[in-house]
Formats: structure tokens, sequence, C-alpha cells
């Protein structure tokens, strides 16, 4: 079994009957949404709460029951992958340009159970470049006003070359922040920029992260 699904599957112990749970996006977080599947199928009653269209499709074909955000009053939990986590747990997500809603799902559930391979683990956020969600109107600007943060914003293309569009219809500009020794500080100061719809920096978000020690053993933190 891979990592990825190690700790993808590990998830699902956080998951019980009746529950609202959040579905996360990404290549880890498949193999848990993958196992609701199966539970759902063995008559788990869950309603699961996409973070993406890419996962909504996925939970569909599940057959996976889906509920709207703005017709549940809370999220039990949610399960979600990263690109990086630090010793404190904050973590950089975005790379599949899904942060947003993620943030919102994640911020909205009672607890956050994050999900990553060992290759994630890092002492300092950065070695990943930082995704900010930003409204196309005017990016060239905000993209400026980004760079005096001490970063050489790149808008994210899709495969074919043109700019990536987010769910929500807005652009990706990928961040490069070597060392993030103060995410929090850097959160803020990137979402008060105007044009600004939400950045990649989770700080005291998750409640709960499975990772893969270096002898290969899940690591619940
Ligand atoms: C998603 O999980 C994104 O925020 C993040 O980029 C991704 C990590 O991807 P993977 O699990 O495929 O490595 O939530």
């Amino acid at each position: 079994m891979n990592e990825k699904q190690l700790v993808g599957e590990k998830a699902v112990e956080y998951v019980k009957d009746g529950m609202i749970v959040g579905l996360g996006t990404g290549s880890t977080v498949y193999y848990t949404i993958l196992k609701l599947g199966k539970l759902v199928q063995e008559g788990l009653q869950i309603k699961g709460i996409p973070t993406s269209v890419q996962t909504a499709m996925l939970a569909k074909e599940l057959n996976i029951p889906l509920v709207e955000l703005k017709d549940v009053e809370h999220i039990d939990v949610a399960i979600d992958g990263a690109d990086e986590v630090d010793g404190q747990a904050a973590l950089i997500k975005g790379g599949g340009g899904a942060l947003l809603r993620e943030k919102i799902i994640a911020r909205a559930s009672k607890m956050f159970v994050v999900v990553a391979d060992a290759k994630k683990n890092v002492q300092t956020l950065g070695a990943f470049s930082l995704p900010v969600e930003v409204v196309p109107f005017g990016f060239e600007m905000t993209a400026r006003h980004i760079a005096k943060l001490g970063c050489e914003p790149v808008l994210r293309l899709n495969p074919a070359g043109e700019a990536f569009i987010s769910d929500n219809g807005n652009y990706i500009l990928d961040c490069p922040f070597p060392e993030i020794n103060r995410p929090a500080e850097l959160e803020r100061a990137l979402n008060m920029i105007p044009g600004v719809v939400e950045n990649g920096l989770f700080v005291d978000m998750a409640d709960v992260v499975i990772t893969v020690d270096e002898h290969q053993q899940v690591k619940v933190t």
C-alpha cells in the first residue's frame, strides 16, 4: 500500500454515521473518498460537501450523497490533503487550485483532518510556491503588490498554456516565498491586498495531521 493510500484510508476513522463530511481535493484524499464510497455502499450514512468540481464528480461516481454548504449548520469533519506541513501543523495548500473552497470548508468544520505523505513534511514552509487566488480584473497590479512582500508571482497556466481558471472563476498566482517563518503574518498581509481572494496558507486550522514517519509508520499528531 503506498503512503498516500495509507494516510488517506486512516483518515476514515474520523468519520462516524450521520456525519456531514468535507471532502478534500487531490491524490491523497482521493483514497479517503474511495474508502468512504465503499463504506457508503455497506450502509454508512454520511453527506459529503466537496471542495472542488473534481471531488464532486468523484463522490457522485461513488454514490456518496452530497449536500450544499448553504443547507447545513456545520460540518462535522473535513478531510483534505496539503502541499506542505510544518512542525506547528501550518500548511501550504492550493497545488490543486482548490484552496478557496478548501479553506471555507475547513473553517466551517468542527474538526479538520489533513492527510499528507512523508515528503510533505518540512521544517519551514516555502519550498512549495504559495498559491494565491486573485480576481482576474487588474491581476497584474495585484501581482505587483504581492511581489512587494518578497516574491515573484507566476500566473498559473493550464495545459493549453492559457490562464488556469479556478472553480470560482479566478486566477491563481504561484508565489515563491523560499522561507515562510511567520506564516500567520504573511497570510494576513496577502489577504489585505485588493484583488487577493484567498491564499494557500492554513495556519492554526489543522486539528489532526496524518502522515508517515521515517519508519514508514502512520503518524497521527
Ligand atoms: C489539496 O491537496 C490541495 O490543497 C493540495 O494542493 C493537494 C495536495 O495534493 P496531493 O494530495 O495530490 O499531493 O487539498
